[in-house]
Parts: structure tokens; sequence; C-alpha cells
């Protein structure tokens, strides 16, 4: 390879039907009062004075009770709701530094006597200090100290507060203010403190320190640089606790920094809403405070991804919070302390030379600058930044207010592919800044000394100061990234087309639905009438038969992404439901939507998923990410190790190239004995490596229609001797329906293990390369009377990007609807490799599907 309350009143009944019992009852009371007074005996007058007014006077005072105490509870409740003085319980983390102490190896351990006291002074004086700031003093509830650290003793805490709703931002803002203050001396022990960078910030309520579970709560010291290793509680053998909250505190010695790095990573996918139902998070502290946080990580992260990451003091805190009762398995990590490093950056001379971010590639440390003072011999100076990863979340797109590097006074940030900054003379000042969170892996830059008449002997210049190689200028293809090297061509008319911006590009590319001109004037030329809508073949409909249920344009393309899917005849290209009806949708099977009445095209999708939801931020690259490409095999042959690739389909069978089990003069390859199934291999020199499964063959099927000489029906299937068992490393691709179709131009993934150039060696490391279904009528041109309508070519007509010698009978991979990865092709032929108008040629999967069906059973 290159590469959710009852209703109001209403009862049921006539509506005057309580006035008539009002109606009827007051004649009964009159008689009541009227029996009051006229039969009241006149000798009883005590009686008189006494019973009837006391009874009286008891159930007024009841009454009134009754009313004043629904209104006082009425009163309560609306005072409750529409009172803005009611109280915020909050919890803040912070830290403070003690100046006049010195660190005692007993601070490190929270059951000491010496913790203790330091600890009780501490809560004293933060007492002291909250009473005098009015924002504070009267909300104080409690402290408590944490955990201590160097420098000279760095104490961290929490302090809760009970604050006025309308209070508490007021109360942030002087909780997040640094603050410097001395505790006088107090009463008989003289004792004096002097503390600064008091600074605290609100607690996320899912990590507040209180609820801390001791059970899951560790400490660790560094062992010089020997990696200590630490993992979720059950790791790997069992998943991590439901609804749990761990930490881990990691410390390393005086005037050393950390290095932390998660060796392996599973927790419960991110939310996209950014409310992650479990999280890891790093903090560049003891106390978990967001403006100190290194970094916040959930989901699946591939074990080529980078994840190590340097503190910028002898302390970092990692915790996970856990929400769900998903079962994943946790993380394994490790860290080690390093010296810590006085200065970064430095005088560069000479002609040229590299220089990246402290700790490049792990992720910089927080909190840190670095200059580099840059001189060459020549007249000017440039500077390549090969990588550029410098994003932090919050911040806005262009706008470097966090960490960034600063070139001549102009600052860069965020993620950007290569670029050049030149200088207008022989010296330049590079500056890197990271700010106290997030961080990075930072950069990776070269600097070149140039003469200003001369900038790139040999080679052509960019507009952006890169230097190429002068045989790519005018090829039709982007190498500078600015254009720069196909701007101001002439285009040779016989084979090229000249676009309305200028620039050339192959015929061939014409009319092939993608705009390789990037103005689209190489589409335009084919284009449809008004009010038509171009087919993905090339063909014009009419727009009003868009979404009608008929195959208008004969690939299906104007009844794709409608919103209702319609039962229609069944052709050859339609898809057709288990219950024999068929819809009009293009490539329905497992996009995560019900369009069958009967479901099954959502039935038999555990296929074509990654295990990992993170890979490795460098797109493009050439070697794969480990569990990238979970379902690609590698088959070695007897004493000649490995000869072809192949895809995984079902535990028991993979898909491959029928070429490759061929027999010849001296040996039997089409004899299943004779093979070796890797799979979940990422590196041919680890073979035996942890999550490799190394499975012989039980049979080899060819298609019945192969021809050896033509490659025509290039395609075998092979039946494992023992069923794989799926992993993190091992899964199933999905298999297209007879009448799913790739669109000239999708984008597509060729892998394997073959020669990285042509008559090269092969590759050691699993290679991925991004290439582009071509035009059938272009594939036949480009390879006069070898095309047959089992085949199709992939590639780039300017060549660069193939497959060749070792990759045969391994699996084109195209990423669907939901990110779901379907098997579009095999690896079978080609004219060379990455040759110019020479694209690789692939046997189309849709058309075997009911073949191996049949003979497979998936
Ligand atoms: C091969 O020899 C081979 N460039 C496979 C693919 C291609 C060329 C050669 C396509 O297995």
């Amino acid at each position: 390879m290159r590469s959710d309350r009852g209703r109001q009143g209403g009862g049921r009944g006539p509506k005057n039907a309580g006035a008539g019992l009002k109606y009827n009852s007051r004649p009964q009371s009159m008689n009541g009062f009227e029996e009051g007074i006229e039969f009241l005996p006149a000798n009883n007058a005590k009686k008189v004075e006494k019973r009837g007014p006391r009874r009286w006077v008891v159930l007024l005072a009841l009454l009134v009770g009754c009313l004043l105490l629904a209104l006082a509870t009425g009163l309560l409740v609306w005072w409750h709701l529409q009172n803005p003085e009611v109280q915020e319980y909050k919890v803040f983390n912070g830290y403070l530094r003690i100046t006049n102490e010195n660190f005692l190896d007993a601070y490190e351990d929270p059951n000491s006597t010496e913790f203790a006291n330091l600890a009780q002074k501490v809560k004293e004086a933060l007492k002291v200090h909250y009473s005098r700031i009015p924002a504070l003093g009267p909300y104080h509830k409690a402290s408590e100290v944490t955990a201590f650290s160097e420098g000279s003793v760095i104490a961290y805490y929490w302090s809760e507060f009970s604050i006025p709703q309308k209070q508490v931002r007021e109360a942030e803002l002087a909780m997040a203010e640094e603050r410097v203050f001395v505790l006088p001396p107090r009463g008989r022990n003289l004792y004096s403190f002097e503390l600064t960078s008091v600074v605290a910030f609100p607690t996320d309520p899912r990590t507040i320190a209180t609820r801390q579970d001791n059970s899951c709560s560790f400490a660790l010291h560094a062992q010089g640089r020997e990696p200590q290793r630490f993992t979720t509680p059950g790791f790997p053998d069992s998943p991590y606790p439901a609804r749990a909250r761990c930490q881990w505190a990691l410390r390393g010695d005086a005037e050393s920094v950390l290095s932390l790095t998660f060796r392996s990573f599973d927790v419960a996918p991110c939310d996209g809403s950014g409310s992650h139902p479990d999280l890891v998070a790093v903090y560049d502290a003891l106390s978990p405070m967001e403006p100190r946080a290194v970094v916040q990580l959930c989901g699946t992260f591939s074990p080529t991804y980078n994840l190590t990451f340097l503190s910028s003091q002898n302390v970092l805190l990692v915790t996970l919070v856990i929400t769900t009762e998903r079962r994943h398995p946790g993380f394994e990590a490790t860290f080690f302390q390093l010296p810590k490093m006085h200065s970064c950056g430095g005088s560069l001379r000479g002609p040229q030379g590299t220089f990246s971010s402290p700790y490049y590639p792990a992720h910089y440390p927080p909190n840190t600058d670095c200059t580099w003072d840059i001189e060459v011999p020549a007249d000017r100076v440039k500077v390549l930044f090969t990588f550029f990863f410098l994003l932090e979340p919050g911040v806005a797109l262009g706008s470097c207010t966090k960490d960034y590097v600063e070139v001549n006074g102009e600052k860069f940030c965020g993620e950007k592919p290569q670029f050049v900054v030149a200088s207008q003379s022989n010296k330049l000042t590079v500056r890197f800044h990271s700010d106290q969170s997030y961080t990075d892996t930072g950069f990776l830059a070269e600097y070149l000394s140039f003469d200003s008449s001369d900038p790139c002997p040999g080679k052509f210049m960019c507009n952006t100061g890169r230097c190429v190689e002068s045989r790519l200028r005018c090829d039709g293809w982007t190498d500078c990234s600015d254009f720069s090297d196909e701007l101001g061509c002439k285009c040779n008319e016989t084979y090229q087309f000249t676009c309305a911006n200028k620039l050339c590009k192959p015929l061939f590319w014409m009319c092939d639905t993608v705009n390789d001109c990037g103005d689209n004037s190489d589409e335009l030329a084919c284009a449809c009438p008004a009010e038509n809508l171009k087919c993905n073949n090339g063909k014009c409909v009419p727009k009003t038969r868009q979404c009608d249920g008929k195959d208008d344009c004969g690939d299906r393309s104007d009844e794709a992404n409608c919103k209702r899917v319609n039962v229609v005849t069944c052709t050859k290209d339609t898809y057709r439901c288990n219950n024999g009806l068929c819809v009009s949708k293009a490539n329905p099977e497992c996009d995560g939507k019900k369009d069958c009445n009967d479901g099954s095209d959502e039935k038999n999708c555990d296929c074509g998923i990654r295990p990992f939801t993170k890979q490795s931020r460098v797109v493009g690259g050439k070697n794969a990410d480990e569990g990238e490409w979970p379902w690609q095999v590698s088959l070695h042959a007897q004493d000649q190790g490995h000869v072809c690739g192949a895809s995984l389909i079902s535990p028991d069978w993979m898909v491959s190239a029928a070429h490759c089990y061929t027999d010849e003069s001296g040996f039997s390859y089409s004899d299943p004995k004779k093979w070796t199934a890797f799979l979940g291999l990422h590196d041919q020199s680890k073979r035996n490596a942890a999550g490799v499964q190394k499975l012989g063959l039980k049979r080899i099927i060819r298609h019945p229609s192969f021809n050896d000489y033509t490659f025509d029906y290039d395609i075998a299937l092979l039946e494992l001797e023992k069923s794989a068992e799926y992993s993190s490393t091992v899964r199933p691709i999905c298999l297209p329906d007879t009448t799913h179709s790739f669109p000239t131009g999708k984008a597509i993934w060729v892998t394997g293990w073959g020669h990285t150039k042509e008559g090269g060696s092969p590759a050691v490391i699993l290679q991925k390369g991004e290439i582009r279904v071509i035009n059938q009528t272009t594939c036949e041109k480009l390879l006069p009377q070898q095309i047959t309508p089992r085949m199709m070519c992939v590639g780039y007509l300017s060549g660069g990007v193939d497959s060749c010698q070792g990759d045969s009978g391994g699996p084109l991979s195209s990423v669907e609807a939901e990110g779901r990865i379907f098997q579009a092709g095999v690896v079978s032929w080609g004219d060379g490799c990455a040759q110019k108008d020479k694209p690789g040629v692939y046997t189309r999967l849709p058309v075997f599907r009911e073949w191996i069906k049949e003979e497979t059973g998936v």
C-alpha cells in the first residue's frame, strides 16, 4: 500500500346543587340561633354568659386560627418561590501556598499528626481569611484540607458555603481572585502564617470531595523513572463499579514533574451534549479544579492514540466519575517522574535543525513558556511546522487566548496542517505558551536557512514558502497547500482540461461528478438543464421525479436520501425486504432507520463498527491505528510469511481474492492446510502479541467462474478451522446488499501489508490509503479490454495512493451511514502500483452477495 395534576372545580350533578344546600341550611342555622335566644332559661344567666359566647369565641378563634395558618403556609410557600434570598449550597475546591513552612514527608500521609496539625492551622486561617471578605464571610460553613505538596507547602482544600442565590456569582468571583495574606501572630503560640495564591473554584457537584468514597481513593508516589502502574478497579477482567467516584493522587519528589500515560482506555461513550456519563479527568494539582484540568476523557481510545500527559509540578490528580451502570473495563495507566525542566527553548544556530514543544509528541505541560531564538548563516530563515496541535476547549476559532505559538509577533493556535513561516532576515523568534489548563500534543518544527535569490535550490517554492519537487509542478495534483504549484500552468490539451480557474486537470476527471477543479468547472460542461437533477451516473432527470418511488436515474440515486421510503415494484436494483416487498431507498441496510415494514433491513447488523471511538488524529497517515481495521486479516502461506489479505465477515468466514489460492508449480496454494490466518494483527513482527488470533483454514472456496487469465470473478471464501473470537481488535465488516451502490467519487479505504512501492518490500505495520471510486467508463478506457462488470477501478488517476503486491485479497472499507463500514471490494490486480492513469482494480462485492449467502449462510 502506498499508502410528564388534577383539574380544579367541576364536580358532577346540577350546577346549583351546592347553592341549594346552602339555601336549605340557612333556615336550620337560623332555627338554631332562634333556639338560642328564645329558650335560654332566664335563671341561667351565668350559663348564658359563659356557655354561649365561649363556644362561639372558640369556634371563631379556631376559624381565624385556621385562616391564619393557611395564610402563613401560603406566604411561606410564596416566599420560597419568590424570594431570591434562597440559599445555595456551594463547594469550592482550591489551593493555597504557605510560604513560611517547609514540606515534611509526613505531610503526604493524611493520618499523620503533622498533617492534622497543619491542616487545623490552614482551616483556621481560611476561616479568618473568609471573615475578611464580605462576599464570603457570612456564608462559610466548613473547610477541609485534603492534601499537601511541596512548594514551600501547597495545601489543597475544599470549602463549603451556603450563599444567598443572588450573591453566588459575587462569591465565585471573590473565591477565584488570587490573594495574599498574612495571618498575624496569634495567642500564646505566636504563630504567623504567610499565605499566597489563595484561590478556589466552584466544583462540579459530581466531584465534590465530601462525597468521597475512600474505597476508591489511592495515593501513589513515583519511584524514580520506573513506571508505576495503576488501573480502574477490576481492570481488565471486570467492568469498573457503577455509580462510583475514584481518584488517584500521584506525586513525585520535589523538583520533579510527572509523566502519565493511559495505556488502555475504554469508558462509557462520551455524550454529545457535553455532560458525559462517565468521565476521567486529569488535574495539574491535587484538587479537582476545572481551571487546572489538563484533560477530560471519555469513550474508547485506540492504543496508538497519544495519551501521555506532563505535569507542571510534582503532582497530578486523576479522577473517574461514574454516573452509569454500563459495563466498560476502564483504564490502565502508568506514571513516572522526571527532573523538572528549568528552561525550554534556546538558541538555534546553523543552517537547519528541528525543535518541538516540550516533551513532543506527549501532551506538553500546562503553565509553560519557551522561546527559541533562531539565527542562520544565509540571508533568510523559514520554519516549517510539520505537526501542529494546540487545540483547547473554549477558545474561539482564530483567537489564540490560551495556548499559542508566536512567530514574528503572529500567534498561531488550534489544529493546523503543515505550514511555513518565513522571515525577512536571517533571524526569527519562536515563542510557545501554554496556560494553566488543557494541553495538547504540541508541534514539531524544522527551521531552514535559505538564500533570498534561490529559496528552493533545485525545487519549486510554493507561495507558502515550502519547497516541493520540481516534477510536481503543473501535474494536476495539488502539492502546495495554497495550490501554488498548479497555478500559471499551460495545460497540455491532449490529456488535460483547463479549469475556469486556470488549473489543469486530466481530461479523464471531467464529468466524473467530482469537483476536481475546486470551482466545479470540470463538472459544469456536463451539467444537466435547469430543473433537472444530475444522477450519480451522470444521467439528467427532471427534479419532479426525485423521490417519486421510481428509479429514474437507473442507479437509484434520485431515490436515495428521501424523507419517505416507498414500497415499490421490485426490480434487480431495488432492496428486497425479507417479506418480499421492495423499498425505493438506496443502501437501506444497517443505516439505523427501519425502512422495511418487517425491519429486516436492520437485522444482522453486528458488523462494520470499530472498537475505538477515538482514533489517532494524524489522518491520512500511512500507518493504520491499532484496531482501526479489525476485520483485516493477514494470510501466511507455509514458509512464505504474509502472502495475501482477507476480511472477516463472521466468526467462521472470511472473504479474499481467488487468485491468491491458485496452485503454482511447487506449491499448493489451494490447500487450506498450507495457510495460517492472523486476526487482530497490526505489526507483522509481533504475531505473538496479545490479542492476535492465529487460526488455520478448514476450506477454501474459490469462485467457480474465476478466470486465472483475466482475473474475472476474483473472489474466494475462506472457512476458519476454529471460530474467531470477537474482541477490540477482531470484528467483522458488513457485506453490502446486491443493490448497494458505491458511487463514483466516493472515498474508500484500502488496507494491507503489501509492498510500499512497486518492486519494493512488504510493510511491517498495517498500512491504509484513501482512494476514490472511478467511473466505470473511464475505468474501461484506462484499461481497455480488461474490465468486466465484476471489476471496478478505485484510486487516483494522478497515481500516488494505491494497493500493491501483497494487498491482494484485502478489503476496500467504505464508511457509510452512521459510520458503519461496508466492504465495497476485494483488492484484485493492477498495472503496476500507484502509477499515473493506472488505478487499482477491485472485485465488486455487491455482485457476490447471494453467492456468499449460499456458500456460507452469512
Ligand atoms: C498484486 O500484485 C497487486 N495496484 C495488487 C493490487 C495492485 C497491483 C498488484 C493494484 O497483488
